[in-house]
């Protein structure tokens, strides 16, 4: 965060355009670390080349994995086996990513080395508890700070035990961390989740040849198997492609195709969310890239209509809300969102931090426990914050499409951490963004 990015959005008109956002990062970050720890050689494509999947990669390079510089998305990963990984010299630094820590965590805590992770402001003030608790039922030792933070100090142990974990949230995150401590523990690990979370780890480790036994909300795994490099093609990511989905919905006129998006139906809660507020989105050309479904979505304008947004979607879209409280502003009548209080410990609160930007451009939006209430409004111009939120600050990018004066976003530079190219692509399809 050294550098200050500002993003300025004048009012933009539409969007059209054919375009192919970058990797998945969920998909990016499990690659490196599972190819890391399969024998043999990997080869990734469609890896993102963006500072959180590059903060995954450093941190198995400092522990001894001989992995080259992404080039236009490809990625070679010279494995060293489930047990091969060597003590890093320093302290791990994450920088800005959730997903690195948390699966790290359960990865390291049954090594036979000690090792630290730290992460910048943001990371350091996200909450640990949640994946240090179950391994500490695991037998795992891991201090963290006072208030369950980062810095994170792993020492390792031989002497990890499997356990029927119950997840009192829905989170991919602790899910993945439980199940790859099991990798090293003795006897069955099993999670069970409250509601279905991505489940990027449980069909990678299938496809590196490492079975995970998946029965509804159950997943198990113990300590027997081994990983063998693979192939893997990352699709786009539908996060990334969800600026786009919304932004040609709001805009007139608009009519954009997104290629290649990931369609894993944990992941698609965004379009079914837009769907049912009226968005105008066709699904074309599904197939299957290795081991994930894949399609290509067309995307025109529509009138999007207000709803109550089902719960069990909130896990299938968790990521998307920021742009799609934007989309709740340009939809008819009212808007409301429950269930969803995990939002606020993502890379900031995003509840609170979306109804003050949102309030500053005229937007009737109020902040509830677990949600937002917003009504349809006409979006001004004025002056927000992103709070160093890659996702605040694209979502207030898309809000230009229906502005009616400039919008300046403060603290943009980490959109660097999942979508480096957003401002390019987005201007290639009309969006009039500069940044600063
Ligand atoms: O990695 P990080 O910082 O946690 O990233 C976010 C994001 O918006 O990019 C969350 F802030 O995505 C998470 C997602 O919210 C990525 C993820 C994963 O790859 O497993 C799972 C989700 O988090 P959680 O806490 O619901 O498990």
């Amino acid at each position: 965060m050294s550098k200050s990015i500002t993003f300025t959005v004048q009012p933009s008109e539409s969007l059209n355009g054919e375009v192919r956002v970058p990797g998945d990062k969920s998909m990016s970050h499990r690659s490196i670390m599972l190819g890391s720890l399969a024998e043999g050689v990997t080869h990734v494509k469609g890896f993102l080349n963006a500072e959180d999947a590059v903060s995954t990669l450093k941190a198995f390079r400092a522990m001894g994995v001989e992995i080259t510089d992404p080039v236009n998305g490809e990625v070679t990963i010279h494995g060293v086996g489930k047990h091969g990984l060597k003590a890093p010299k320093e302290p791990l630094d994450l920088g800005n990513s959730g997903t690195s820590m948390r699966l790290l965590s359960g990865l390291l805590a049954g090594q036979d080395f000690d090792c630290i992770l730290t992460g910048d402001e943001s990371l350091s003030s996200r909450p640990m508890r949640r994946v240090t608790e179950p391994l500490a039922l695991m037998g795992a030792n891991i201090d963290t700070q006072e208030n369950g933070t980062a810095p994170l100090h792993i020492h390792g142990t031989k002497n990890l035990k499997g356990i029927d974990y119950v997840l009192p949230m829905a989170s991919a995150q602790v899910k993945s961390c439980v199940l790859l401590a099991g990798m090293y523990a003795n006897g069955e690990t099993t999670t069970t989740e409250p509601a279905p979370t991505r489940d990027h780890t449980e069909r990678m480790l299938n496809g590196f040849g490492y079975p995970v036994q998946v029965e509804g909300s159950k997943a198990s795994i113990n300590s027997d198997g081994k990983l063998t490099a693979a192939n893997i093609d990352v699709p786009s990511d539908i996060s990334s492609a969800a600026f786009f989905l919304v932004g040609a919905s709001i805009a007139k006129d608009s009519d954009v195709t997104l290629q290649h998006v990931g369609m894993n139906p944990t992941r698609t809660g965004v379009i079914d969310i837009l769907r049912l507020m009226g968005a105008n989105i066709e699904v074309m050309n599904e197939r299957e890239v290795g081991g994930e479904p894949v399609a290509d979505l067309r995307v025109t304008s529509s009138q999007l209509k207000g709803i109550n947004i089902p719960e069990e979607l909130v896990p299938l879209a968790i990521d998307e809300f920021p742009v799609l409280f934007v989309a709740a502003a340009c939809a008819t009548g009212q808007t409301v969102l429950t269930g969803a209080e995990e939002l606020r410990v993502k890379e900031c609160d995003r509840i609170q931090v979306m109804a003050d930007g949102l309030q500053t451009l005229g937007v009737d939006a109020q902040v509830t426990a677990d949600g937002m209430i917003i009504n349809q409004s006409q979006i001004g111009g004025g002056d927000v914050h992103s709070h160093h939120d890659h996702r605040i600050a694209m979502a207030f990018s898309i809000a230009g499409l229906r502005a009616n004066a400039p919008i300046t976003i403060q603290d943009c530079a980490n959109v660097n951490t999942s979508f480096p190219e957003f401002r390019d692509l987005a201007t290639s399809l009309g969006l009039k963004l500069t940044s600063e």
